[in-house]
């Protein structure tokens, strides 16, 4: 018998590394397989109904795009839904220059106001539901907002993010004039060293007019929401502050309501926190803001839109889980809407912009909730940052696997195929680490040989050039 020749051992490693390389890459492979030969569309929208809702439910979907690049199962567009979850139309953003879709208002006229962005530009534009037809467009000349409304006629309130040297503003544009009839400067009322980056100081959010000339104002990463008054300049109150995470915590789309008291009543997608809370500022001028209701925070993921119905429940705009739904006080969903991808406001349609309804003080529904009733699945793209969290717990590196397990959270949805898992994908990527790491090792190990390979050819040519 002839004796084995044994494997020389870098052939041994090879054969180990390929195989481990393979494992990794073999889970997301295979959905890829399993999402071609479907029919299911990732766009897919689609409804859980325990009871009709209150008339059409219209729906801004943010939409992904990255630096002009469309991602096609990832676009923006308005949805109308009908109270069984039907849906009545869809107004696709990639049929124009927007972008993204952020705020949408109903308007008396039964005609929406949206605000979208384009390259380099804002647009705002009168939207007619029936021919889908801009009525009119206006093109700002400023990047990213999130929230523009129209007042006094046909005045608009725009919040304005993103400015240069900490120029972030909030201010008034008239039609009309065609230019700027008052503005408010973040930088006269606030230390330089609060909030954001340069590029991103305030990201101010959202605005609402809440009285005449009171301004509701959401500077999120002030982690706070204040009042500006238009007449004197001043802020006439203010809940929460820069990095007092426990009250908020980069929210977004607070709305303001009052008690039957009068009592100041804030109601707000506390989105880092992954919930919906409600204060009441409890004592006059100098009262304290007390925390009255406390939704989630599991089962909700950067939730980013809360509104109060005029029936005691609450919309609300669950992003990262790609849906909408309509709860009760007590936290029972009682109308669920999946609209993928990264849906930023929902309003219902014949009930007007943001009509508010009844405190949960007033309804005595104060307290913490979870919530309770989804009929739908909700995506496990925040499976890794849970188990991430879940184990670190209580170690030395807990702080450390939080924030990676958060940025994990928010970023690879972006960027992650539709039809990939997050741990399919957290699994491709150590697999690609693994092949790219492999390469350099064999070009260091093969190094002799790719020289003499190189200075071979290097020679070869020179001949040929001689
Ligand atoms: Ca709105
Ligand atoms: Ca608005
Ligand atoms: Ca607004
Ligand atoms: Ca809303």
């Amino acid at each position: 018998m002839t004796p084995i020749r044994s494997l020389p051992r870098r052939w041994f490693v090879r054969g180990v590394v390929a195989l481990l390389c393979l494992a990794l890459v073999a889970p997301a492979t295979i959905s890829g397989v399993g999402y071609v030969t479907t029919t299911e569309d990732p766009t897919n929208l689609r409804a859980s109904v325990d009871e009709p809702a209150d008339g059409t439910t219209i729906i801004s979907i943010q939409g992904f795009h990255f630096q002009g690049m469309a991602n096609e199962n990832k676009p923006a567009r308005l949805v109308a839904v009908g109270p069984r979850g039907e849906v009545e139309w869809v107004h696709n953003g990639s049929g124009f220059d927007a972008t993204w879709f952020y705020d949408v208002d109903p308007l008396e006229n039964g005609h929406l106001l949206v605000t979208a962005t384009a390259e380099g530009e804002t647009l705002v534009y009168e939207l007619d539901p029936d021919t889908q037809e801009r009525v009119w467009t206006e093109r700002l000349d400023i990047h990213d907002t999130h929230d523009v409304d129209l007042v006094n006629g046909d005045q608009l309130l725009v919040a304005n993010m993103r400015e240069s040297n900490k120029g972030d503003r909030i201010f008034v544009y008239d039609r009309g004039e065609s230019e700027i009839v008052w503005e408010w400067h973040f930088e006269n009322h606030y230390p330089r060293s609060v909030g954001g980056p340069e590029n991103d100081w305030t990201h101010v959010n959202d605005i609402d007019k809440i009285g005449d000339g009171e301004y509701l104002v959401s500077p999120r990463n002030f982690d706070q929401v204040v009042v500006v008054n238009r007449s004197t300049n001043e802020i006439d109150m203010q809940l929460g502050s820069d990095g007092d995470y426990d009250t908020l915590y980069e929210q977004h789309n607070p709305m303001y309501m009052e008690s039957d008291e009068g009592n100041p009543t804030v109601l707000v997608a506390d989105s880092e926190n992954d919930r919906i809370v409600e204060y009441e500022r409890e004592g006059g001028e100098d009262g304290e803001w007390n925390r009255t209701w406390n939704l989630g925070s599991a089962g909700m993921s950067w939730p980013r839109d809360a509104d109060r119905l005029p029936n005691g429940n609450t919309l609300v705009v669950d992003t990262m889980n790609q849906r909408v739904f309509e709860t009760t006080p007590e936290g029972e969903i009682v109308w669920e809407f999946h609209a993928p991808w990264a849906p930023y406001d929902v309003e219902r349609v014949q009930l007007g912009d943001e009509p508010g309804g009844p405190t949960i003080a007033d309804v005595n529904a104060s307290g913490n909730y979870d919530l309770s009733g989804s009929g739908l699945s909700v995506s496990d793209s925040e499976g890794v940052s849970f188990w991430l969290v879940e184990t670190f717990e209580g170690t030395p590196v807990a702080g450390q696997a939080e924030s990676f397990a958060r940025t994990w959270a928010h970023v690879t949805p972006w960027i992650r195929p539709v039809w990939m898992t997050g741990w399919e994908f957290l699994s491709a990527i150590f697999g690609g680490i693994l092949l790219v790491a492999w390469g350099l090792g064999e070009a260091v190990y093969q190094r002799e040989r790719i020289r003499n390979g190189v200075s071979r050819a290097v020679s070869r040519v020179r001949k040929v050039g001689e």
